[in-house]
């Protein structure tokens, strides 16, 4: 965060900084994921931007479910963004040249799914023990994501499914599909199984262009697709409401809790999740050029080590900020 916050101040954006601790370690002292007088600052806020949960000593669902999720299904934002572009060739893993020009984008529900917690489980701890995660979709949940990719596009929407076993909450999607993609004809559309997806990813990804998909598939996607573009570290995120224009950034990644502390982990996926918020915040100008910078400072080795370079946190930070004030 530290890093991202840097490269705004030195792209001249003008925005008043609140920051909150909101981490194990008061949640572990208080029991709360989100003290209440942060929650109320956090609902007034044009925009959050966010490092990320989990901490090994806190094994409880109830933390990320009170952190992240609260977020996300409380101030409704339920477009997941996730964007996948390569910003230097050399960090693709893929052999094939042609198939490196990379630039699509995941557009994920974020409100429902598998995340709501509905379910239970009966006969806990015994060998007879059921267990049972409830996939929720709705009418509206599905019908406004699918709006938002056409929205997203120019060229194509690609939605993403398992209609073929996961039949009732499947055909809810096909049926909203059909209906919104009826309504935007000059946008082609293609429907694909996760699992065909997922192969289709790997082969080609330059044939994506935008993905529209559920909670899970979209979540377990934008990982693989971060990996087709230098890994965890660098992939940004953007989780939003288009109504309410109320948006909260974050790296795709988690904390990383083996390499915290050391000054080595990748501020790339913060910086350009920032990138993403100033976008969002209007200002498209300095978002196209902190992507810039980034893109220049990856082109020219000055990175971390995950991406073959020697550079630690901080210096990445500044790597990308000269190129702005210069
Ligand atoms: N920025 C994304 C995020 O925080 N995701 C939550 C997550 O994956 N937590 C688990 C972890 O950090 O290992």
């Amino acid at each position: 965060m530290p890093e991202a916050i840097k490269v705004l101040k030195a792209a001249g954006a003008d925005l008043d900084f609140q920051e909150y601790d909101v981490n194990g370690d008061q949640y572990m002292r208080t029991g709360q994921p989100i003290p209440d007088a942060v929650w109320a600052d956090l609902q007034k806020a044009d925009a959050i931007l966010f490092g990320a949960v989990g901490d090994p000593r806190v094994n409880d669902a109830a933390y990320l479910a009170g952190v992240l999720l609260r977020l996300r299904f409380e101030l409704d934002l339920y477009v997941n963004l996730r964007p996948a572009r390569l910003y230097d060739d050399r960090l693709s893993p893929l052999r094939r040249e042609d198939r490196r020009k990379i630039d699509l984008l995941i557009v994920r529900e974020n409100t429902e799914g598998l995340y709501v917690g509905m379910g239970g489980r009966f006969k806990k701890g015994t060998e007879e023990e059921v267990a049972i995660q409830e996939d929720l979709n709705t009418y509206l949940g599905v019908t406004r994501i699918i709006e938002y990719a056409f929205q997203a596009a120019k060229r194509e929407v690609v939605m993403v499914d398992k209609s073929n076993a996961m039949t009732h909450a499947g055909a809810l999607w096909q049926e909203r599909w059909k209906a919104v993609a009826g309504k935007h004809p000059h946008v082609k559309t293609r429907h694909l199984y996760v699992d065909a997806a997922s192969m289709q990813l790997v082969r080609d990804p330059t044939q994506f262009e935008v993905i529209v998909t559920g909670n899970l598939f979209g979540d377990i996607l934008s990982d693989l697709t971060a990996e087709l573009i230098g890994g965890m570290g660098i992939a940004p995120s953007g989780n939003v409401n288009p109504e309410t224009r109320r948006g909260l950034f974050e790296p795709v990644h988690g904390t990383a809790p083996d390499i915290a502390g050391k000054a080595i982990v990748n501020p790339v996926g913060a910086i350009l999740s920032a990138s993403m918020m100033v976008r969002h915040l209007g200002q498209t100008e300095m978002a196209g050029a902190i992507e810039s910078a980034v893109e220049s400072a990856l082109r020219a080795g000055e990175c971390t080590r995950d991406l073959g370079g020697s550079l630690s946190t901080h210096e990445v930070g500044d790597a990308v900020a000269k190129r702005l004030r210069d």
